[in-house]
């Protein structure tokens, strides 16, 4: 066991890219954590395959370094706001957090919202000025803005009085003052351990540990994770677990996991302010308080967020379908479902009364995108539908979720990108111009900000920066309307040849290159008018050379758009579906059949 005054526990937050993960990493390395002249990835810490290629952190981590005989515990939280509660649970387990502000960007909408949860928790923080490198960036600035914060936030004048450092946390340096020569990391792992607290509590009193996160593991089933607050919590021994509803249920726990480094260790027993995962807890739920049975003392519940968004996913049954994915049926999908919300408290899942429909819910499109890629690479193949948000019913009102939107846009293009807004509900809060750029702050509903992403990223070159924040339940807002453009719809079955595609390309945006297999009631492109269309894209003789220019039989065919897949399930309206396998990802209208969809009411034009 650990003594408590030697452990300090710290968690590092920010807005999603400002370092807290290359942070973690130095940290690590200069820590000792690797031994001399091991070889070690990047980003260590963002270690699932999904993680390292978007370049972010989908999951919070634990790891811990050694300083001068203190034990340091750090936990990585991810930065995008999809994720934003698995932040406020990691807050529950820690004394003391690294603000991290990039001194380039300044604080951003996440940083006051991690920042906020921290104060009100009465967590001590070290503000962190993060790539004082970067070309053009302005730290005592950035420092100035995160003071002004502070303020906004209403902290006391303890909090105000919040040590700082400057840090290039990819090279490795950090100083006190922007004046003083670079250092290694030194200076900043005397900070936490001078700075922030160690935890209090006693290991003979009764133990206490809330439950404040979990996991799933294939071999060891559910794991419940937390910092033990008071007592010692031993192998085998007979716990008790609070439960909601008051009630105290006797179990044991058969194996403790504590982090040391990279690896997580078996220990035989825990004592207070050390951060555990505990392995054959029977049935507990996130919330729970792990106690003595006979004499327990409980602490405060924690709650998840409810979902605010929803997704069907659905058994494949285009005419495509099952070719390309090896697990395919709804016992098959619905088991993986099942199995993720064990290990994520923030997902839920719900069988339709079609059953090979899945109601899946959880904090974005994001969060739900990451599932569905995560089960394409597994070898499952689905369909999905569009994301809906999730109506409340708030003191008998229908409420829906409003977001705070902040988007930072060259001035030239800000006419469109307002009425694109305004079209969907959003209602202008405020608005800045300095110079070129202009800065436009927006509520609006969360159903507006779906696919608002690519569409304002088009609308102005790829240069709208956009930021967004949670803020509750209000009363729905009135009707947004769906994606304006009409789709282009495969008339045949086959494969696309480059000379249709060709001869359609100017009617819009196609999504299909020259081989594409397609079929009835396949989208196969973006019409450029507000109706939908039908068009063969398999007649035609297969022309093999397309070039620039030349004779008559070279044509120039723009490539097809490549769709992401948050940008694919966000661009279908109601009425139609994504169809997402191992390697692809197709659109499709949910009836196939033409006259089915006429009689389903969507007006439809026929090309020939
Ligand atoms: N110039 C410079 N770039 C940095 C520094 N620290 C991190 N970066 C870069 O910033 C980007 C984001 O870094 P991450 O560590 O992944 O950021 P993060 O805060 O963990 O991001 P999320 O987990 O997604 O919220 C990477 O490209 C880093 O290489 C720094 O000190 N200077
Ligand atoms: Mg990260």
């Amino acid at each position: 066991m650990i003594e408590a005054s030697k452990i300090r526990n710290v968690a590092i937050i920010a807005h999603v890219d400002h370092g807290k993960t290359t942070l973690v990493d130095q940290m690590l390395r200069q820590g000792g954590a690797f031994r001399e002249n091991q070889e070690v990835a990047e980003r260590v810490m963002d270690s699932n395959d999904l993680e390292r290629e978007r370049g972010i952190t989908i999951l919070s981590k634990n790891t811990s370094i050694n300083w001068k005989g203190n034990f340091i515990n750090i936990v990585d939280t991810p930065g995008h706001a999809d994720f934003g509660g698995q932040v406020e649970r990691v807050l529950s387990t820690v004394d003391g957090v690294l603000l991290v502000v990039d001194a380039f960007d300044g604080p951003m909408a996440q940083t006051r919202f991690v920042l906020k949860k921290a104060l009100e928790l009465g967590i001590q923080p070290i503000v962190v000025v993060n790539k004082i490198d970067r070309p053009g960036s302005d730290a005592h600035g950035a420092l100035d803005k995160v003071f002004e914060l502070f303020i906004e936030l209403g902290a006391n004048d303890q909090q105000l009085d919040f040590p700082h450092i400057y840090a290039a946390a990819r090279n490795g340096i950090c100083k006190m003052e922007m004046e003083d020569p670079d250092s290694d990391f030194a200076p900043l792992f005397d900070q936490i351990v001078e700075k922030i607290p160690a935890p209090k509590g006693d290991f003979k009193e009764p133990l206490s540990m809330l439950i404040s996160s979990l996991d799933y593991s294939e071999f060891l089933g559910r794991l419940a994770i937390g910092r033990v607050k008071q007592g010692t919590i031993k192998v085998n021994q007979q716990i008790g677990l609070s439960q909601e509803d008051g009630s105290i249920r006797r179990t044991r726990c058969t194996k403790i996991y504590a982090y040391y480094g990279l690896k997580l260790t078996e220990i035989d027993e825990a004592g207070p302010g050390q951060i555990v995962q505990l392995a054959g807890v029977q049935d507990f739920e996130l919330g729970d308080t792990i106690v003595e049975p006979d004499n327990p003392v409980v602490q405060e519940r924690i709650t998840v967020d409810p979902p605010t968004i929803s997704m069907i996913f659905q058994v494949n049954d285009s005419p495509l379908a099952g070719k390309e994915g090896k697990f395919v049926t709804s016992t098959q999908i619905g088991d993986r479902l099942k199995r993720e919300a064990l290990g994520d408290v923030a997902l839920r899942v719900e069988q339709q009364a079609d059953p090979s429909k899945y109601l899946v819910a959880g904090r974005g499109v994001l969060h739900i995108s990451i599932l569905i890629e995560k089960m394409r690479r597994e070898g499952y193949e689905f369909a999905v539908g569009r994301p809906q948000v999730i109506i409340r019913e708030i003191e008998g009102k229908v409420c829906e979720p409003i977001e705070t939107f902040t988007v930072d846009v060259p001035t030239e293009h800000q006419g469109p990108v307002i009425q694109e807004l305004g079209s969907r509900r959003g209602e202008m809060v405020h608005m800045e111009n300095s110079g070129h750029s202009t800065q436009i702050v927006y509520e609006m509903p969360s159903r507006g900000l779906i696919g608002v992403r690519s569409k304002l990223l088009s609308l102005t070159r790829g240069y709208a920066v956009m930021q967004t924040l949670f803020k509750g339940y209000e009363p729905i807002k009135g009707e947004i309307a769906e994606r304006k453009e009409g789709a282009m719809i495969s008339k045949e079955e086959g494969d696309a040849t480059g000379y249709s595609l060709f001869n359609l390309q100017d009617r819009g945006v196609m999504f299909v290159s020259p081989g594409a297999p397609c079929y009835p009631g396949m989208i196969v492109g973006e019409h450029c008018r507000e109706d939908d269309i039908v068009v063969n894209v398999v007649k035609g003789k297969k022309l093999t050379n397309m070039r620039a220019s030349g004779s008559d039989d070279t044509v120039t065919l723009i490539p097809a758009k490549d769709q992401s897949l948050e940008e694919a399930i966000t661009w279908i309206n109601s009425d139609e579906i994504v169809e997402m396998t191992p390697s692809s990802i197709r659109l499709r209208k949910m009836y196939l059949d033409e006259n089915e969809r006429k009689r389903q009411g969507r007006k439809v034009v026929s090309d020939e």
